[in-house]
């Protein structure tokens, strides 16, 4: 593949893309999650009503989100696709609500078409979870909507996507496939500072290979783009949940873990966390921003970021 400049793993955070109110002071960003979903692993039917939707995304602003990600298709294992109608029909009217009250919103689609309608109502942002592969129209609409946009790892729609989890080095193969995306995306005409990574915990992933990813985060950055991270209440965390009368089968219960998860990767340098309860993750961006504060590189990862299995793939960065 092509050359790069990688950021060395002790640069300099990389900050927020284009027109997105950044965090202040740069912390890591906090996405507070609205599932206008019936059929959401973690939350599927509670806010599958408009008003519900609303309300819930103002109470995730209120507790401290930055960001509030909106989706109305939900990517769990095995479920299957709602119509492009029934997805605009769930997501447009939530987006032009939140953003009309004020907050920053992104939306969380795999189609041109309803993502073009959500930002016609206001979003800031598209989430991708295809990485503009779902959807031809995607990377060429984005260019043309000059949209900040999240490119996330994926390999399959949620019916298919646990046949694909087969990796030689989960870590190395998941940066080449999002340095290819990056590849796809530029050649598309976005804007290098419109894009942000996400390595898509949990998609065609097992348990292990989910925690290898989010072990590897620092050789991620290397890539050179801002890096958000999903981990908030994915079944890989579950294992972790054996205290307190707690049940790690219940998404629910995985919010203490989710918030360390939170707090692993906003010290890592991650630009943003995706999250379902929001608080403990305010908490977590802004307790690294203070220790960055007082010393960079502690709130940072000081390794190379090289990996045991070497380098795939690289972006070529066009400055
Ligand atoms: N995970 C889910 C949905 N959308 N978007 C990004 N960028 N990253 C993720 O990890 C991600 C996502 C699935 O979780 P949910 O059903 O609880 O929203």
């Amino acid at each position: 593949m092509s050359v790069t400049t990688p950021m060395a793993a002790s640069s300099p955070r990389v900050t927020s893309p284009g027109p997105l109110r950044a965090a202040p002071g740069d912390r890591c960003l906090v996405m507070g999650i609205v599932n206008v979903t019936p059929d959401s692993f973690s939350d599927g039917g509670r806010f599958a009503d408009h008003d519900a939707a609303v309300e819930h995304g103002l109470r995730l602003v209120a507790d401290g989100a930055d960001i509030v990600d909106v989706g109305g298709e939900s990517t769990r294992p095995g479920a299957s696709r709602v119509s492009q109608e029934e997805e605009a029909r769930r997501v447009v009217p939530v987006v032009e609500a939140l953003t009309g009250a004020g907050a920053q919103v992104s939306v969380d689609t795999m189609r041109a078409a309803v993502a073009a309608a959500a930002v016609a109502a206001g979003a800031a942002v598209v989430n991708d979870v295809s990485g503009g592969r779902a959807d031809p129209a995607m990377l060429p609409f984005l260019a043309d909507a000059g949209v900040p946009c999240v490119l996330m790892h994926w390999r399959a729609h949620s019916t298919t996507m646990a046949q694909h989890a087969t990796y030689d080095c989960v870590v190395e193969e998941v940066r080449s496939e999002l340095a290819q995306r990056c590849e796809a995306a530029l050649s598309a005409g976005i804007r290098q500072d419109r894009i942000i990574l996400d390595p898509g915990l949990g998609f065609a992933k097992t348990i292990e290979h989910s925690w290898s990813v989010l072990a590897a985060l620092p050789r991620l950055l290397t890539l050179g783009f801002p890096l958000l991270v999903g981990a908030s209440r994915k079944w890989f965390l579950a294992e972790c949940v054996d205290y307190a009368g707690l049940d790690g089968t219940r998404p629910e219960h995985r919010d203490d873990v989710s918030a360390a998860a939170a707090t692993l990767a906003a010290a890592a340098g991650a630009w943003g966390v995706r999250v379902h309860t929001v608080t403990p993750a305010a908490a977590a961006s802004r307790f690294v921003s203070r220790l960055r504060a007082v010393a960079p590189e502690a709130a940072q990862h000081s390794g190379t970021g090289t990996s045991a299995c070497g380098l795939v793939g690289e972006v070529r960065r066009r400055d």
